[in-house]
């Protein structure tokens, strides 16, 4: 089978000549790792899968091999489904078809067999990604990708669950007029995939986008139906953006202005309700959104102007976080997104362990009050997986302490912390030739161990007892120009003694007043992966991580101080974390 990633090499080659003479112009951040894939592995079944040290306790993984985008997640008749991209053949890209299991938490997981699979002429180079729908009179509807052939030409297809009673919908049909959408001319018809979920206009026609791009502009393609089954292409795209690139997992959703309760895709004429259009760039490999608002009359979508509309735009997660998907849960009436998580050790280590990619945990997500930004927080039903408790409370940190969190299993934790400091005088002043630079790149200059004024301060996860290793969360605020910088990094620079690994000093500012000084921070462990939230979720950054020595019980948590600053550990509640159960 050919391979789509592989495919992209030559694309990637050229558009990295591309990349880096915008990113020189932009003074954008470098491109992070891509994923490539090895044909070799793409059908290479594990033997066994390694279940110690890098395998997580309790985020999603399916039992083996490769996974990657959350397909088509939904609730439906008290079943939460994640579909996913899925090798079942191997620890690499390939193969792909649409892995499913059902729960009634979302964090406790029955595997069924694939829901997609490459079969017809429409799909039988792949089943990529897309979403789920449900119609009126509780009817369940998915739009998938089809990869028809070798050049990787792609249409929209549908499914229909087979048995309606069935509580897991196990099987999937697909009915006989599929494909239902093709690029027409003057489409880039193998950039032309990802359907999203379906919403209702007020003429009661059926919309959906479909991500794509033309040379390097990036396009989320409107398409409407009167009956889900012929669909006809808008005269405009609902967005475009130049020198975006390829549009991957286009999601658009409307948001509350106020309060954390989610909406229905179909909602649009609620009062107080903004925009949200989220796209995966095929270029960098990141997600990011804009605030905007919605113009149904003209099926025009329009950024606000407090959104970047580009690659310095606003990120879900600044780190190892792509092909997002979010979901109304009207069980709980809240908007869930689940994200991809790749792994960041080499491909060997992959065909080895025999698996790669996990889903994050999954995250609520509704409207900052400032009304410019989303705020993320994984879903609550995640602490019920916490076991054993230790707590401290105002515990000073002078320059240069680090303060060990005994007592819980350091490799798979919950750690909630406020920090607090008496005042903001010490913080450092930012040179001015640093105050052009990106998060990352004062994250990477400005490592947990340069010594600042207010900071760095924070956790050092997953770290041997000698600190050989750790991977450290933390904040630094800067005095710039005339205000604050406030600077949150998860920093895998110094995470693992192996070679050859991609460790990152993810980072991104956040926008917090300061003037209560305390400033909060949540991490969740879980041996190869720390996912940390600032400030509530104002910032959040995942990363993934690969210790050689502080595996398992060889893990130890801490936090730290080393700027001159003293700082108080306020609050910090840690806990064991248990693994989930498999649904019987
Ligand atoms: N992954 C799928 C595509 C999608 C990409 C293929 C994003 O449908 O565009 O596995 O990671």
């Amino acid at each position: 089978m050919k391979c789509y990633y592989c495919d992209h090499e030559l694309v990637r080659a050229l558009s990295l000549v591309f990349v880096c003479l915008l990113l020189s112009l932009l003074s954008i951040k470098k491109v992070d790792a891509s994923h490539q894939v090895y044909p070799e592995y793409q059908t290479l079944p594990a033997v066994k899968v390694k279940q110690l040290e890098h395998r997580t306790g309790y985020h999603f993984q399916p039992q083996k091999h490769w996974i990657n985008d959350p397909n088509g997640p939904m609730y439906y008749n008290g079943i939460y489904h994640l579909f996913y991209q899925h090798n079942p053949y191997g620890a690499v890209w390939g193969n792909i078809v649409w892995g499913h299991s059902v729960s009634m938490d979302l964090i406790n997981w029955k595997a069924l067999k694939p829901a997609i699979k490459p079969t017809k002429p429409y799909d039988k180079h792949g089943c990529w990604s897309g979403s789920a729908t449900i119609l009126p009179g509780n009817k369940p509807v998915i739009l998938y990708t089809g990869v028809v052939d070798e050049n990787q030409t792609q249409v929209q297809n549908y499914v229909l669950p087979a048995n309606i009673s069935d509580p897991y919908l196990e099987e999937w049909i697909k009915p006989d007029d599929n494909p239902l959408v093709v690029a027409e001319p003057g489409v880039n018809r193998t950039a032309f995939r990802d359907p999203t979920t379906a919403w209702m206009g007020r003429d009661g026609h059926w919309r959906i986008l479909i991500g794509s791009r033309r040379k390097h502009t990036g396009i989320a393609y409107l398409y409407k139906s009167k009956d889900f089954i012929k669909w006809v292409k808008a005269k405009h795209p609902l967005h475009s953006k130049d020198r975006t690139g390829n549009w991957e997992c286009p999601d658009f959703f409307p948001v509350a202005r106020e309060g954390k309760k989610g909406l229905d895709n179909s909602m649009i004429e609620e009062q107080n309700v903004k925009f949200v259009l989220k796209v995966s760039l095929d270029t960098t490999r990141y997600d990011y959104y804009t605030v905007g608002k919605y113009f149904p009359e003209i099926d025009r979508y329009i950024p606000d102007n407090t959104s970047v509309d580009g690659w310095k735009g606003l990120r879900y997660d600044c780190g190892n976080f792509y092909a997002s998907k979010s979901f109304f849960d009207a069980s709980k009436n809240r908007r869930i997104l689940w994200g991809w998580s790749n792994e960041s050790d080499t491909k060997m280590d992959d065909v080895e362990k025999g698996w790669a990619g996990i889903q994050t945990i999954p995250r609520r997500i509704w409207l900052h009050p400032n009304g410019k930004q989303l705020l993320a927080w994984p879903i609550e039903e995640v602490e019920s997986l916490r076991g054993h408790k230790v707590q401290l409370r105002n515990e000073n940190m002078k320059k240069g302490d680090v303060v060990e969190i005994k007592g819980i299993t350091a490799a798979q934790a919950d750690v909630e912390v406020v920090f607090s400091f008496p005042s903001l005088d010490k913080a450092e002043r930012l040179h001015p030739s640093l105050d052009h630079l990106d998060a990352h790149e004062l994250c990477s200059r400005k490592g947990s161990s340069v010594h600042g004024g207010l900071g760095p301060f924070g956790l050092l996860t997953l770290a041997s007892g000698k600190l050989d290793e750790y991977t450290p969360v933390f904040v630094r605020v800067f005095k710039a120009k005339n205000k604050h910088k406030i600077l949150l990094c998860s920093d895998a620079s110094s995470s693992s003694l192996k070679k050859g690994l991609y460790k990152p000093s993810f980072a991104g500012f956040l926008d917090v007043d300061l003037a209560k000084k305390k400033l909060s921070l949540r991490s969740l462990i879980d041996h190869s992966v720390v996912e940390s939230f600032g400030a509530g979720g104002e910032v959040c950054i995942t990363s993934r991580v690969y210790p050689a020595l502080a595996v398992s019980d060889n893990a130890h948590l801490y936090a730290f101080n080393n700027g001159s600053e003293t700082v108080a550990i306020e609050t910090l509640d840690a806990w064991s974390m248990k693994g989930p159960k498999l649904m019987n």
